[in-house]
């Protein structure tokens, strides 16, 4: 079934977010490209390496990671459904400001390629998205005001895993659904119907080079995780990517925990609260898994800034709950 099949059959029995469609198809539409241009970016002039300067975040950026920016914004400003956008790549958010877009009704805030400093060794990257319903009047630009809001007011969110295969996972409050990218007719394909999260699992995910330097707690779990002395009696696996998409992927497929707590160097944690925790935790929730900050809701935290951050739980539920638990 292709993607717009699957949003068509969704749509028909509940009648919310009608207008969606063409953001929807914006986000296929670029990440066919991104994917493409991935795929080839070794035998390209230009593709690989460092762009030169650095984000408003102070890190690298890639060539790709522009690349990827301009491709996304390009979708969504001709989409005619979006009014403006936040991106990691970009300081401030973009307001599209024409007479369709000051009309057009949702804001998407993205993270272009996530894992970018992956490019340049083969390893999975992702693009991604979270898509709200603009607060401001219809008829004028889009405004900061629309880009905070709260993760529990997202109309829809996911990612593009640029894996093995390319693979679109979404939620638009249906359900968690994987369509895999055909490359022989560049379309998305239902491939993971009602993706759920297992309730356990014996994967862990963390940066362990930080175990040192951040709470004793968190150090206690991965201790626990390593120990004979947990549900499974036996060391679970240590897994980590470092491209959060991939690692988040793999948790919701066999269960897992993903772990960025606050550390000295990033010491309101390293990602991004708006368009990395917020979408990942609202597909999380959606498939039974659960997101938290270590103490409390991911999706419940007031945004006061486009590119804050905040430290990172998410995978299975019972796993989140009890690294919680090691945390006083
Ligand atoms: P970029 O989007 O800037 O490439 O950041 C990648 C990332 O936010 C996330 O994908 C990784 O899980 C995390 O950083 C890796 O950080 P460490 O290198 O500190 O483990």
């Amino acid at each position: 079934m292709t993607f717009h099949d699957l949003f068509a059959s969704k749509q028909k029995n509940s009648g919310s977010n009608q207008n969606l469609w063409p953001v929807l198809k914006a986000i296929t539409e670029a990440s066919v490209q991104v994917s493409d241009d991935l795929n080839r970016a070794a035998l390209l002039d230009n593709f690989l390496g460092a762009q030169g300067g650095k984000n408003v975040q102070g890190e690298e950026q890639q060539k790709l990671d522009v690349i990827a920016d301009v491709a996304f914004i390009n979708a969504f400003k001709n989409c005619g459904a979006v009014t403006g956008i936040g991106s990691e790549e970009n300081e401030d958010f973009l307001a599209f400001d024409t007479e369709k877009s000051n009309n057009a009704p949702y804001v998407v805030l993205f993270d272009p390629l996530d894992g970018s400093s992956n490019i340049d060794v083969n390893v999975s990257v992702g693009t991604i998205f979270s898509i709200y319903e603009r607060t401001s009047a219809l008829g004028s630009p889009a405004c900061l005001k629309d880009m905070l809001q709260p993760g529990n007011k997202q109309v829809a969110a996911g990612y593009v895993l640029y894996g093995t295969s390319t693979m679109l996972v979404i939620s638009w409050g249906a359900g968690v659904q994987g369509l895999t990218l055909d490359p022989s007719s560049n379309e998305f394909t239902l491939s993971h119907p009602d993706m759920k999260m297992p309730e356990k699992g014996r994967l862990y995910s963390m940066n362990e080079g930080n175990i040192k330097v951040c709470e004793s707690g968190i150090a206690d779990y991965i201790s626990y995780c390593q120990s004979d002395d947990n549900d499974y009696n036996g060391p679970y696996s240590g897994r980590y990517i470092g491209s959060l998409v991939a690692d988040f992927h793999r948790s919701l497929i066999k269960g897992g925990i993903y772990i960025y707590p606050d550390v000295p160097s990033a010491p309101k944690g390293r990602l991004r609260l708006l368009y990395e925790c917020n979408p990942l935790a609202y597909i999380a929730e959606h498939a039974g898994g659960l997101a938290t900050t270590g103490r409390k809701r991911i999706l419940d935290i007031e945004p006061e800034a486009l590119h804050e951050r905040a430290p990172f739980f998410i995978g299975s539920k019972n796993m989140v709950e009890k690294a919680m638990s090691f945390l006083s």
